[in-house]
């Protein structure tokens, strides 16, 4: 089938039903429409962009290894075209570029903007997947690709009164697209994870007054943005094929050698040089060009967590601000942020630290938000950076029903049972792009999708040449995937913070960690399965 037919009048038919508009449901739409597939993708934004769409706070910013290798790679044409201006983009040039593919491709006209799906079940009979959108319709896809985002789904807090506020609330997650003015406001900014981090400062340049509402002190990294020159983006250009080589070998998935260096050889005067030196050059090179052993080590990465208490003393001139704001959790286990005159914010006489775990929150007014010993900080607008229910968030809030009417919020009470982080039992056809279990937000996401992508491409190619109409996990390949993904996380300090990434950040969520920390010996183990005639599927012939 080449393209969407219609199987009575209520039903439109395709081979691939998309959920999600953003950088990996894209992918997916040029992707399976190059194999000869009809498609349909749904998103609820307006536009393009997903993630990017939505979080266009003040402040956003690519936080990983930056342009240009934050990037499709599946066309060279797109790469010889596109000038990223600075190494870390702002949002709004991310979503210039995510606009700029969606239009050299036109993909916008396999996508219903504005649509949520609201259900989505698998009939066994047809082998199909059925769904629902919030417009009313109804569409079925023999395969559904849930590009949903692993940071999509808002994590709201719930403080007594929190809704009594009068005052403009917005989440860093939902900004809005018209501008929002901070001119002559008292702002309360609630979280200081990477968005807070980011957003802080520029509202601190005109709030009138800041109130940050803090629950964890974090560590937080020079951001060095740099703007792009011609010349880098001549050398970027000409290196390109040796460059993509380099990120398809790299643990991340960026064109970096690997680590060799464990911080447990050096002195603690060679570790500091070293810290120092990455300090001044910022980006994520303490995780690129760090020492291996910081996340595996307690000493290894006490000597880094010294040095960025170090950082923050020096930078913070109020003493007692400074020690608010030391972390005390492993640096490296919760995501690593990148800031751009965040510390130094502290020193401005309109910004105020209120320490949460000192003072906590006790109820919200009209017009204020109530600490229990600070009091009453009178406020015009609440801005919550609180987060995601992140990775499974999404998903499960649409809670897939499979074979019998089994729901995925049924399958996934005590952990996210899948198999390469990708695949479920029982909801056979249905893949997840960057799902619990898959490297996800440890690898340079835009590349991790097209590589999952591609297998799957691969693996319906397979179904066909043989017949069959369904695939799924055996159960045994679920158990064992969880105990991989388990094993390498607990051989690291990682699962001992509590992150989004254990799920520690939502209440009532299981404690798991939810991401394979192997790097890229998952594409290996998707590369071994595959050449294995799909190790540990299960087939069904088709109807
Ligand atoms: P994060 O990293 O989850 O940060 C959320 C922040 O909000 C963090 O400081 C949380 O404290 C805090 N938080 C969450 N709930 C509450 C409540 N109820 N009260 C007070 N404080 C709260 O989300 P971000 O959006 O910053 O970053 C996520 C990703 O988005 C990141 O990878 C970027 O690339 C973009 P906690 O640490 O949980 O104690």
């Amino acid at each position: 089938m080449a393209s969407g037919k219609q199987s009575n009048e209520s039903i439109e038919e395709f081979d691939v039903l998309i959920i999600g508009a953003g950088v990996s449901g894209l992918y997916a739409i040029h992707h399976f429409r190059e194999m000869g597939l009809s498609v349909r993708a749904y998103d609820g934004a307006k536009d393009v962009g997903g993630t990017w769409w939505y979080n266009c706070y003040p402040g956003a910013r690519v936080d990983g290894p930056g342009s240009p290798y934050y990037c499709y790679t599946f066309s060279d044409e797109l790469m010889e075209e596109w000038d990223w201006e600075e190494t870390q983009s702002e949002g709004s040039a991310v979503l210039e570029y995510i606009d700029h593919v969606a239009t050299k491709f036109d993909l916008r006209r396999d996508i219903q903007f504005e649509t949520w799906v609201q259900d989505a079940r698998y009939d066994d009979a047809t082998q199909r997947w059925t769904i629902e959108t919030s417009r009313g319709d109804r569409a079925s896809g023999r395969f559904l690709i849930c590009a949903s985002g692993a940071l999509s789904t808002a994590n709201m807090p719930n403080y007594e009164g929190i809704h009594d506020f009068a005052g403009e609330v917005h989440h860093t997650g939902q900004w809005p697209h018209e501008p929002v003015s901070f001119e002559g406001k008292r702002v309360a900014v609630m979280g200081t994870g990477s968005s807070g981090i980011q957003a802080i400062p520029e509202i601190a340049k005109t709030a009138d007054h800041v109130t940050v509402l803090q629950r964890t002190a974090q560590f937080a990294f020079p951001a060095g943005n740099r703007p792009l020159t011609d010349e880098d983006r001549d050398e970027a250009r000409k290196l390109w094929d040796e460059t993509k080589a380099m990120m398809l070998a790299h643990s991340g998935g960026f064109p970096h050698p690997g680590n060799e260096l464990a911080a447990l050889d050096f002195t603690p005067e060679e570790r500091n040089a070293h810290y120092e030196k990455l300090w001044k050059i910022g980006s994520f090179r303490f995780f690129l060009n760090g020492y291996n052993d910081v996340a595996t080590s307690e000493e290894a990465n006490a000597s880094l967590s010294d040095f960025v208490r170090g950082k923050i003393r020096e930078i913070v001139k109020d003493p007692e601000t400074a020690e608010k704001l030391m972390p005390d959790h492993y640096v490296m286990t919760k995501r690593p942020i990148l800031e751009d005159g965040y510390w130094e914010t502290y020193n401005r006489d309109n910004v105020e630290l209120v320490d949460l775990r000192e003072d906590p929150i006790v109820r919200f007014t009209e017009n204020s938000v109530v600490t229990a010993t600070s009091g009453e900080h009178p406020i015009d607008m609440l801005v919550l950076a609180t987060g995601f229910d992140a990775i499974s968030g999404t998903i499960l809030k649409l809670n897939p029903k499979g074979r019998g009417g089994v729901s995925l919020k049924e399958r996934w009470t005590d952990r996210f049972h899948n198999y390469l982080g990708m695949v479920v039992k029982d909801f056979p056809n249905m893949f997840m792009i960057h799902g619990p279990g898959s490297p996800g937000v440890f690898y340079n996401m835009p590349l991790g999708a097209e590589r999952q992508i591609g297998w799957i491409g691969d693996l319906i190619r397979f179904l066909d040449e043989h017949g069959y109409g369904a695939a799924e996990p055996a159960a045994e390949s679920e158990e064992a995937w969880g105990n991989e993904v388990q094993g390498i996380a607990n051989a690291t300090l990682f699962p001992k913070t509590d992150s989004w990434w254990t799920g520690a950040n939502v209440e009532g969520k299981p404690r798991y960690f939810s991401a394979y920390l192997g790097g890229g010996i998952y594409y290996m183990r998707l590369a071994d399965v595959a050449s294995k005639e799909y190790a540990g599927f299960e087939f069904e012939a088709a109807p």
